[in-house]
């Protein structure tokens, strides 16, 4: 008996430590951004990209569920795919979602996934800034700043 209480409070003391370490993890942002950008495009292309390495600092999974701008009239969620014989194109991701495990990370980059910007509402010129809007299933809406330049 005297072991079996000994065992539980070791059992309730683990608990309280693991809260512990949550609790530590959750003052940082569950979600960070880094390096969100865009390519600067002629005023004359109508769409535009935004690239970003979104990282999941929590302790469950997340998901980039919507991204939105002024800065353009259809924001999609996009990944690069070969078409075949080399060829590459773009399509919806699947879901229209992009999901950031518990503790992982997703990186948009040229080549691969990207905030697909349609109908331009604005030029991309080296040095602006995009306020753009992300929105998580778990870390709900996020405001970030795009900066554009050549690559
Ligand atoms: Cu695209």
């Amino acid at each position: 008996m005297k072991r079996a209480t000994f065992l539980l409070t070791l059992l309730l003391l683990t608990a309280v430590g693991f809260t512990a370490v949550a609790c530590s993890n959750n003052e940082e942002e569950p979600i960070t951004v880094a390096d969100p950008w865009g390519r600067t495009s002629p005023s004359a292309a109508a769409n535009g990209a935004f690239y970003m390495m979104l990282t999941n600092n929590s302790n469950a999974d997340d998901t980039l569920l919507t991204v939105s701008t002024d800065a353009c009239g259809v924001v999609e969620l996009h990944e690069m795919y070969d078409k075949g014989d080399g060829v590459m194109g773009m399509r919806p991701i699947e879901g229209s979602a992009i999901p950031v495990p518990a503790g992982e990370s997703a990186e948009l980059k040229p080549g691969g996934m990207h905030v697909m910007c349609m109908m331009k509402q604005i030029q991309f010129e080296e040095g602006s800034e995009i306020p753009i809007t992300l929105t998580f299933e778990n870390a709900g809406e996020m405001e970030i700043t795009a900066v554009i330049r050549d690559n």
